[in-house]
């Protein structure tokens, strides 16, 4: 471990927030010997010079090698029976191992539990799944993405709210997307699906929101959420759909893009 003062060491919540993640996830990396910590009455400390270099080995790709296609698709097979099976914990161990192993967390949610969801989608609307099935799955994935978001760090791009309009009742997306935002260091309102367009507008209006983030599932609600990203926008705030099919790195670039041109909007409005 590298030199420092008892009075300089920090406990392992403190070391999970700097290090944007579970505290769950910084535990299994102290047992795993990823991070160095120290047993002091009881308690974890971690000398914060083990967090910058732990951030460093996070961040440089040929470190860390993050795990090949091949190895996602075999998980994401065990991820599709431990889903069906209703096993949380399965699910639970494959995604941090996976985590834990450097897997960004986009490449986790769209290589190794998208494809599981929309293979269940596909047996349940061909009657060769119970709905209950499907409703098992999808809660167990809405746990599980909640417990792996990514804490933002340091200062965030802005403040972003991501939503589905009124009759779209998929949440997973505006959870996906959500989680992927927050991977990508913005402040997320999460608002969730079966949000009613007047209510997104008020919520904008008495808000300092940077942009809105729309997904779009149910096919029916998609004019609705087109027509909702319009009057956003023409109402001032920068305003983006998704839909099925539509990536989370996409998205990514799309609300950094979308909030950039506003602001540049913004600015040339301003000095004319
Ligand atoms: C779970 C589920 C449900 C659950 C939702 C539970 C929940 N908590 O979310 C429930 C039971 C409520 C449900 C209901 C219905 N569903 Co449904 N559902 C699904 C299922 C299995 C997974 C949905 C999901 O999470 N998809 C997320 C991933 C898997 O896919 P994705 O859409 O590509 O997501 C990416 C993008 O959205 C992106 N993203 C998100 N936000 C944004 C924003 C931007 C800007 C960008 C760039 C990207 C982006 O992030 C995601 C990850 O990459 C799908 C199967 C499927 N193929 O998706 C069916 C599916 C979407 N459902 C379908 C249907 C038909 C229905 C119902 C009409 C069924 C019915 N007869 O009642 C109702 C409609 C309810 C309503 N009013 O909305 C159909 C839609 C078919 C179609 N295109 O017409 C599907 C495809 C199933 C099928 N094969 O028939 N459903």
């Amino acid at each position: 471990m590298a030199e420092s003062g008892l009075d300089d060491q920090i406990d392992l919540r403190a070391a999970a927030d700097r290090l944007g993640v579970h505290y769950q996830t910084a535990y299994r990396w102290v047992r795993s010997g990823k991070l160095a910590a120290e047993l002091i009455d009881g308690s974890y400390r971690i000398n914060p010079a083990e967090l910058d270099a732990l951030e460093t080995r996070r961040r440089t790709p040929a470190a860390h090698r993050p795990p090949s296609g091949e190895r996602l698709e075999r998980q994401s097979r065990r991820m599709h029976d431990a889903l069906v099976d209703g096993d949380e914990t399965s699910v639970r161990r494959i995604a941090s191992r996976l985590l834990e192993e450097g897997t960004p967390i986009i490449d986790l949610i769209e290589g190794v539990i998208v494809p599981p969801l929309r293979e269940i989608g596909t047996a349940w609307h061909n009657g060769e799944l119970s709905i209950w099935v499907e409703h098992r799955a999808s809660a167990i994935v809405e746990r599980v993405l909640g417990e792996i978001a990514p804490n933002p760090r340091g200062r965030r791009r802005g403040r972003v709210v991501v939503a589905a309009v009124s009759g779209d009742l998929h949440s997973l997306p505006t959870t996906m997307a959500a989680v992927g935002l927050r991977d990508d260091n913005w402040h997320v309102d999460h608002l969730g699906a079966d949000m009613p367009p007047e209510e997104l507008l008020d919520y904008c209006a008495s808000n300092e929101v940077d942009a809105v983030v729309l997904s779009s599932t149910n096919p029916e609600t998609a004019p609705l959420a087109e027509s909702t990203a319009t009057e956003l926008r023409a109402g001032g705030t920068a305003a983006i759909v998704g839909a099925p099919g539509s990536t989370l790195l996409q998205l990514q670039v799309e609300a950094r893009s979308v909030v950039a041109a506003h602001a540049d909007a913004v600015l040339a409005a301003t000095a004319r």
